[in-house]
């Protein structure tokens, strides 16, 4: 099998290791043994169709190729590349060789990249063949090069790897991945997730949505964040059920495909987005078992117009890059719009008050979680990861909600100020640190206004210095370079001052009530 762009994949495993003894790759394994002619990914784009066999002889390869790098165990593998097999095959080595996977945004900057780097310390960065220079100019260890099409210095590092590879042996407890989420102080901190993280995750969600190797899931998220890499591709491989692996939403290929396939997991986006398409008729989603919605709150109108036009009831769950996925609306039974559903197996969700205490059914407070998908915190910060802990092992979640007298749990709001944008969390410090070193500005305020296409939209509120005027079209021109496209404000305002309680604390809730229908189309 060879792909039009150079790289071939073998059809045989030669595997001299033994997946047991590490604990991520048992699981993401568990579902193929014995199935290696089994479809696990169909590269619609490519014309290639990988089946499980291919799939795991092309890690333990680039595990091979990993080590010729320099990676040893607990090092950090960290990969800025548009998805394909290829990435998804550096994630495999990259737990089989016992390393640190970290992926991120393909959107970040050279500015946002720089702290990735410096901050992770990575043996090896694995990026596009666009952002060679960029990264070389950054990172102190070895760079490969990936193209959407597999081409690239990492393909032939790989060519010259050997087959199969002596599997790293791994504890439950050891690091499988970082991943970074930005923070209020406007510096992304790393969360740390361990092999049991993962595992159990991905093995509990399989059995909670019941996916089995009959399944075909529609695999159109980006692979460097929790949903798509942890949910869609995790889940996958443990069930053994094959992806229709597709580069990037599109509402047109994802309905030509969905008469093959029986599951799809989507931001709410995706599903507003199909809403929108002609195309989305009750016979063509007639195969499907189950969608699943999460990563941003499906409005309650989303999810019955969905169930009126194609008979399924969406099925919404809540988790978080620290911890995977917390609670899920069941299978069978009530999927209530409105609500993220129970706490999955094995893990306790808890609402409390401003003091810890744990609160009656039905009352607002912090939405906290302990259980064995919780992270065990922040790469490099015990200060930080501290706080965000309750000495009993509860994380602080920073959302807010409540859980109704018959389990369901309710997202009402956040606590922490945050924009969820198209799935895409945004965090207003670090935009508004930006515009505030701009010329003639003097103060600004960022915050998210509904948006029709992407849940929620960023707006900024800027503040010129007395006697300066600031042009909102120079404000998002200096913006462009630095920030990833899904950050740029969409609309700037400029304001006289910014409102403020007798604190003197920014009022975010009256901006967001000023411009609430700012970007309403
Ligand atoms: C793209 N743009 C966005 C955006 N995505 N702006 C704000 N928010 C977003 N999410 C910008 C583009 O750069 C472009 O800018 C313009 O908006 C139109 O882009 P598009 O072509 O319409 O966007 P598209 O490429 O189709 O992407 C939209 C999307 C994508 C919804 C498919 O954002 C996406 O895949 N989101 C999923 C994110 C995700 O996986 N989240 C999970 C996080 S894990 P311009 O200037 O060029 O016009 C997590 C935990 C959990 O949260 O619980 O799962
Ligand atoms: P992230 O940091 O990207 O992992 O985003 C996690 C955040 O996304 C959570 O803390 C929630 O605020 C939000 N989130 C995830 N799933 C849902 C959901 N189904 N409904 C509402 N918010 C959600």
């Amino acid at each position: 099998m060879s792909s039009p762009n150079g790289p071939v994949y073998q059809t045989g495993m030669n595997t001299v290791s033994d997946y047991s003894t590490n604990h991520l790759a048992h699981t993401l394994r568990a579902g193929s043994v014995g199935r290696e002619d089994a479809l696990c990914v169909d590269l619609h784009d490519r014309g290639l169709r990988l089946p499980f066999g291919a799939v795991f002889a092309l890690a333990e390869r680039y595990a091979n190729a990993l080590v010729a790098q320099g990676v040893a165990p607990g090092d950090r593998v960290m990969v800025q590349a548009e998805k394909s097999v290829e990435v998804m095959a550096v994630y495999l080595g990259a737990v089989l060789a016992g390393a640190v996977f970290v992926p991120l945004n393909t959107g970040y900057t050279a500015r946002e990249l720089e702290h990735f780097i410096s901050d992770a310390e990575p043996t090896l960065v694995v990026c596009d063949p666009a952002g060679e220079a960029v990264v070389r100019g950054l990172a102190k260890g070895a760079v490969l090069t990936v193209a959407a099409d597999g081409a690239g210095t990492l393909a032939e590092a790989v060519g010259r790897a050997g087959e199969g590879f002596a599997v790293v042996p791994r504890e439950a407890d050891d690091l499988a991945c970082i991943l970074y989420t930005s923070g209020t102080t406007g510096r992304s901190k790393g969360a740390m997730l361990t092999h049991a993280n993962l595992a159990s995750n991905a093995e509990t969600l399989r059995d909670y949505w019941r996916f089995t190797s009959d399944d075909v899931l529609i695999h159109a998220l980006p692979i460097f964040h929790a949903h798509g890499l942890f949910v869609a591709m995790n889940v996958s491989l443990n069930a053994g059920n094959a992806m229709i692996f597709l580069p990037k939403f599109d509402p047109d290929t994802i309905l030509r495909l969905m008469p093959t396939a029986t599951a799809m997991m989507g931001v709410p986006t995706f599903y507003t987005r199909l809403l929108a398409h002609d195309g989305l008729m009750r016979e063509v989603a007639a195969g499907m078992r189950l969608f699943v919605s999460g990563s941003a709150p499906l409005l309650a109108e989303t999810h019955r117009e969905w169930t009126a036009r194609t008979g399924h009831a969406i099925l919404e769950r809540y988790g978080m890059t620290e911890t995977a996925m917390n609670t899920s609306n069941p299978y069978d039974g009530e999927r209530r719009p409105g609500t993220v559903g129970h706490p999955l197996p094995e893990i306790e969700v808890r609402v409390v008050g401003e003091d810890g205490t744990p609160l009656a059914a039905g009352e607002i407070g912090g939405i906290e979680v302990r259980g064995p998908n919780v992270f065990k915190g922040y790469w490099r910060l015990p200060e930080k990861t501290a706080e965000e802990f309750r000495e009993d092992g509860f994380f602080i979640t920073g959302d807010l909600g409540t859980i109704s007298e018959d389990g369901y749990v309710t997202i009402v709001g956040r606590s922490k100020d945050l924009i969820i944008s198209g799935g895409y969390n945004i965090y207003p410090k670090e935009i508004e640190g930006l515009i505030d070193d701009l010329p003639g500005v003097n103060e600004s305020a960022v915050f998210g206004v509904p948006h029709p296409d992407f849940g929620e939209g960023v707006v900024a509120a800027v503040v010129p210095r007395t006697g300066k005027t600031v042009d909102p079209d120079a404000v998002r021109a200096a913006l462009a370079g630095e920030l990833a496209k899904f950050k740029q404000p969409k609309a700037v305002v400029i304001l006289d001052a910014l409102p403020r309680n007798t604190m003197g604390k920014v009022q975010k809730n009256a901006l967001r009530d000023e411009y609430v229908g700012l970007l309403a189309q």
